[in-house]
């Protein structure tokens, strides 16, 4: 294993206009924003894709009889691959219909204003030319480009704000989990296991794989961690980790994964002092709004990583009312996308980002910069709120055309969002107002009634 550590480091500064970043590397005076600022592209967003890819994708969770349960991403652990075994798939790895600004093209279609990227996965496989390492794209695949900076470069392309996700986990490192060969993941199903050397993965290995993701590939939207409930992996290494990224990058937003403070997939801090902006509800989404910075990540069918076989795909209604849901809780929505080992998106999320885009195109304005609703879940739907106005996503459109607001909203005009001209006939009384809707809803999924407050 290489160990070269690039020393350059590039200041970089965060200008956004809109979701667009501009990028202006610079090598001083750099702009180090305040918290809300840094934040405010992000908090608008809304809506960003996450993408599993690496190694597992050739193997798509099988092995001879055997199939995964749950996530492919896991098949090394899974279907118990040696790590010797298991190296064999990085060199076979070739992606060769990989097309970094069809990927991008295709999220900023459905909406989408940021994307994730998995630069490495608990297997350990760099999808990036690391320095620090051999097991990357370049020394142990065939296909010998840089994944990240093609995705980097067509996201600056199209203004969408690059990301990436990063694995504390390491099964393959010899000083991290894959020192307890056989057992590389013995520290995730025994949390009493540690790995002495752990120390050494983190200073040597860890931080300048994300130092060289930091530097080498523009600015940064979110780094993204995963890994953090491992014992070897402190919270002092998480706020450690969380200064040496924003040392870096000032304007980055870190996930609260970098730290130790996680409630499990329930994903929000627990109390106390820990590192990182916003939390990780993971495959659910809170019954109620919270009043700090959220993301949820949720898969489209049951998987991160592409699993052919699974074919538990949330419907396009689904995702849908989930962003729509999460929205009017004051959450951001990251989709994941897994796709296969030739490149190409599946078939069934393709479809699915195309419904969701056209929902986008048409009720936008209901969900980006949109923040929660001060009001109590209506029984056909969501409220969500920006600048003054009040947006009725109403999922279960009323029979008899009339619409019930809650009481304690002050009603001024109503029209539906993808009919200005729609001036719908309102209605007040004790128990507050009513509108009257078409008959049909304008949307199968989620149809939008805007709604001018008082
Ligand atoms: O183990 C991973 C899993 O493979 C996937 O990456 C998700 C995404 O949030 N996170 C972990 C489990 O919490």
């Amino acid at each position: 294993m290489k160990m070269k550590i690039k020393k350059t480091i590039t200041l970089a500064t965060l200008l956004l206009l809109n979701f667009s970043v501009v990028f202006s590397q610079q090598t001083s005076d750099v702009k180090k924003l305040s918290d809300d600022e840094r934040m405010a592209w992000w908090r608008d967003a809304k809506f960003g894709m996450f993408i599993h890819w690496g190694a597992y994708s050739i193997i798509g969770g099988e092995r001879g009889e055997q199939i995964a349960g749950g996530g492919a991403e896991w098949a090394m652990d899974k279907l118990d691959y040696t790590i010797e075994e298991y190296e064999k798939f990085p060199n076979m790895f070739n992606p060769e219909l990989f097309d970094a600004d069809a990927w991008v093209t295709m999220a900023k279609n459905a909406g989408m204003k940021y994307i994730v990227i998995t630069s490495k996965h608990h297997d350990g496989f760099a999808l990036w030319d690391s320095k620090v390492s051999d097991y990357d794209i370049m020394d142990s695949s065939p296909f010998k480009r840089d994944i990240i900076k093609e995705l980097a470069e067509a996201c600056k392309k199209q203004g969408i704000i690059f990301c990436f996700y990063h694995s504390i986990v390491d099964w393959h490192h010899p000083q991290a989990q894959g020192n307890l060969f056989p057992n590389y993941n013995a520290g995730q199903k025994d949390q009493t296991v540690v790995n002495p050397e752990f120390p050494k993965y983190f200073k040597n290995y860890l931080k300048p794989q994300v130092e060289e993701l930091l530097t080498g590939y523009g600015d940064v939207g979110v780094v993204w961690f995963d890994g953090d409930w491992i014992a070897d992996y402190t919270t002092e290494m998480g706020k450690e980790f969380y200064d040496f990224i924003r040392d870096i990058q000032p304007n980055t937003i870190v996930n609260n994964r970098v730290d130790k403070g996680r409630m499990g997939m329930e994903g929000m801090d627990m109390e106390g002092n820990f590192a990182g902006d916003f939390g990780t509800p993971e495959q659910e989404i809170p019954a109620t709004g919270i009043d700090s910075d959220w993301e949820a990540c949720m898969t489209m069918n049951g998987s991160w990583g592409y699993k052919p076989s699974d074919h538990k795909w949330k419907s396009s209604e689904d995702l849908i009312q989930k962003l729509v849901d999460i929205v009017s809780k004051g959450g951001n929505f990251l989709l994941n996308i897994g796709p296969d080992g030739f490149g190409r998106f599946p078939a069934e999320s393709i479809r699915r980002l195309n419904d969701m885009g056209a929902w986008t195109k048409a009720n936008g304005e209901a969900i980006y910069g949109a923040t929660a609703s001060p009001y109590d879940r209506p029984e056909w739907g969501r409220y969500t709120k920006k600048d003054g106005v009040l947006y009725a996503h109403v999922f279960d459109w009323p029979e008899d055309g009339k619409l019930v607001l809650n009481g304690d909203i002050k009603l001024k005009e109503a029209s539906l969002l993808t009919d200005p001209k729609s001036k719908l006939t309102t209605e007040s009384s004790d128990q507050g107002f009513t509108i009257s809707v078409p008959k049909s809803a304008p949307d199968a999924s989620v149809s939008v009634v805007k709604l001018t407050l008082n």
